[in-house]
């Protein structure tokens, strides 16, 4: 099973990862635009072994700028639909959630899920507002054909 260059094999899929927070921090909607265009969507964690491996990717990333990245990197899962019912963007409900301690809290209108660098790789999801500018993961099935 094989993945593009510049993607990442993982938990039986292909990731990528926008690191430039110059170039690539854009909306939600924005971010999947760009992920389609790739050939992908936006990534679906919708295990607690992937949530490990994309959060500990991220935290140990070494940005080549050296400036810190801070920002979160939107995933496939919101709840503008219908508030407080996530569902990824296959059309599946959220079961299992890894969000950050108090999130999601919709602070100010956030139907939006992204995942945030962090130290502890089991929860590090926030919810944020959809219009927010940040990276994000686009994810593609692996081919062999590839
Ligand atoms: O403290 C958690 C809180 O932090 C920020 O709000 C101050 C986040 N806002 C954005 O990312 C825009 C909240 O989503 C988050 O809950
Ligand atoms: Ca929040």
């Amino acid at each position: 099973r094989h993945c593009l260059p510049g993607w990442t094999f993982m938990s039986s899929s292909c990731f990528y990862f926008t690191f430039s927070d110059t170039v690539s921090r854009v909306s939600w909607n924005g971010a999947r635009q760009s992920c389609k265009r790739l050939g992908g969507d936006l990534a679906i964690i919708n295990s607690r072994e992937k949530n490990i491996g994309i959060t500990s990717l991220i935290s140990s990333y070494q940005d080549p700028s050296r400036a810190m990245i801070h920002s979160g990197f939107w995933i496939g899962l919101t709840d503008e639909e219908e508030e407080g019912v996530w569902k990824w963007l296959d059309g599946t409900r959220l079961t299992e959630g890894f969000w950050n301690p108090g999130e999601p809290n919709n602070v100010n209108n956030e139907d939006c899920a992204a995942v945030y660098p962090k130290s502890n790789p089991f929860t590090s999801w926030n919810d944020a507002p959809c219009n927010f500018n940040l990276k994000w993961i686009c994810e593609m099935a692996p081919t062999s054909l590839r």
